[in-house]
């Protein structure tokens, strides 16, 4: 609010005109709240009538500034001191995103790193400031859904994809203000006029769903079509790198180099006659199921009488050994493929004990069985999908059980993403609403029968579980 005054002799009333195309008429002082946020100056012109209604006039600028509406926390994230400029972070799997509108994560579809190279905004700035403006530098063009595009905008000589976008419509860069508020439990953030972050669905309104100092994790929901979309934005340069490639220091292994005994340093024995999933072998410690031979991890599944079971097998864990949040791990193993065998190479949330299944989140990178044909099969449970998990088999490899291959997961704040051989086969998106921002472990088994390994083939004696190494890189 700016408070006037003004005095001329002989003066009975006086116009104050603020330079926003208001006024007021007093007999000397007026007040005016200012409302456009940030630094702007002003024309403002005194008019100063006599009682004969004749008046002069004094014109004078005047500087306000209208500190934006945003909560501190939300605006010192955005524009930090001054300034931050973000940029989609397309060097991350899952970074543009989209899913049901009922959950705050994705769930649909994840865009690979680079995948939409061709689309307008990879190269688009959306930088904030503390006085509350927001300026969109598009570098000639955006990207978006056409309906919004040229409804808002005007129309193009672009045609729409199959996916109804328009990849590079043409826009000169605009600027406008912005507010970031707190909604509840919610971080909102709205952009004013027709302004936008990421893809465009005609949505001014976003929620920021994940952040830190470097990173954004936007939801906004197109209401024609009631889809969230995603878009993960860095403060930092985007990297170059292919996103299997950015975990380059190794931080713990085994080669399992020294034959016999497991190192107990890196792993422990989960010993026991009663599993879940209505397996039937009793876990054992013993080097009849497991043991390091040739270079390699053998886990042994043998049928034998042992504690009331009729099969024994080894699982292994790294938990309270190697318990690690974010990375690449390389398992590479060669899968037993008889009917009944259930080997799989997996993580499970370090936290297991006190959230319990699946809170804890569990990531299995290779599950195989007679139920998926022996095929790759990756999926992540936590507790929106339960026991089913989003998951993901590929037929590309059906050597599995007669070659090794090198199974991985490639772990961010942005997604979970697997690989066999350096080829990704799924990715998942990650959210801080999901149970995959904290310590995980290593777990290798063999399980018998269950709701996944199925009837035990009649003949079956025994088979194995090949691992050459597990590497960790972070
Ligand atoms: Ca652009
Ligand atoms: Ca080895």
């Amino acid at each position: 609010m700016v408070k006037f005054s003004a005095n001329a002799t002989n003066a009975v009333s006086y116009s104050f005109r603020f330079g926003t195309g208001d006024s007021k008429t007093s007999s000397g002082n007026a007040e005016y709240t200012y409302t456009e946020v940030g630094t702007k100056t002003y024309d403002i012109k005194v008019l100063a009538y006599s009682s004969t209604n004749n008046y002069i006039t004094i014109d004078k600028k005047i500087t306000v500034y209208v500190k934006p509406d945003s909560e501190q926390g939300l605006l010192e994230l955005l524009a930090g001191n001054s300034s931050k400029t973000w940029k989609i972070n397309a060097a991350q799997d899952a970074h543009f995103s989209n899913g049901s509108p009922d959950k705050t994560y994705s769930t649909y579809w994840e865009a690979a790193a680079f995948s939409k190279v061709n689309a307008g905004f990879y190269d688009d700035e959306y930088i904030f400031n503390v006085d509350g403006t927001y300026k969109h530098k598009t570098n000639e063009d955006v990207f978006g859904k056409a309906s919004y595009l040229t409804n808002d905008f005007g129309s193009t000589s672009q045609s729409p994809n199959s996916s109804g976008e328009i990849e590079k419509y043409p826009l000169d860069d605009y600027q406008t203000t912005f507010v970031a508020k707190k909604d509840g439990d919610e971080n909102k953030l709205e952009i004013n006029g027709k302004g936008f972050v990421g893809f465009y669905v005609g949505q001014h309104i976003y929620t920021i769903e994940c952040y830190d100092s470097d990173n954004i994790y936007l939801r906004t929901q197109d209401e024609g079509e009631n889809v969230a979309w995603y878009v993960w934005l860095t403060a930092k340069t985007v990297s170059e790198t292919h996103p299997k490639d950015q975990f380059t220091n190794l931080v713990w292994s085994d080669e399992f180099s020294d034959p016999g005994a497991l190192d107990s340093s890196k792993w422990v024995h989960e010993v026991g006659d009663s599993w879940y999933n209505n397996e039937v072998q009793s876990y054992t410690s013993r080097l009849d199921n497991s043991k390091v031979e040739d270079g390699k991890l053998k886990i042994i599944a043998k049928k034998e009488s042992y504690n009331g079971n009729n099969y024994t097998s080894a699982r292994i864990i790294s938990n309270t050994k190697m318990d690690f949040t974010y990375g690449r791990v390389d398992i590479k193993a060669k899968i037993p493929g008889t009917k009944g065998t259930w080997p799989a190479l997996w993580l499970l949330g370090s936290n297991f004990k006190t959230v319990t299944w699946p809170k804890c989140g569990e990531i299995d990178v290779l599950e195989a069985a007679q139920s998926n044909n022996f095929r790759v099969q990756s999926t992540v449970h936590h507790p929106d999908n339960y026991g089913e998990g989003d998951s993901h088999i590929t037929n590309e490899y059906t050597d599995i059980t007669e070659k090794f291959h090198i199974y991985s997961l490639v772990w961010t704040k942005q997604a979970l993403t697997f690989y066999v051989d350096d080829k990704p086969h799924h990715i998942v998106g990650n959210s801080c609403a999901l149970p995959f921002n904290w310590n995980q472990f290593i777990i290798l088994n063999v399980a018998m029968g269950g709701t996944m390994g199925g009837e035990i083939s009649p003949d079956f004696v025994s088979d194995t579980m090949e691992i050459e190494y597990v590497r960790v890189y972070q």
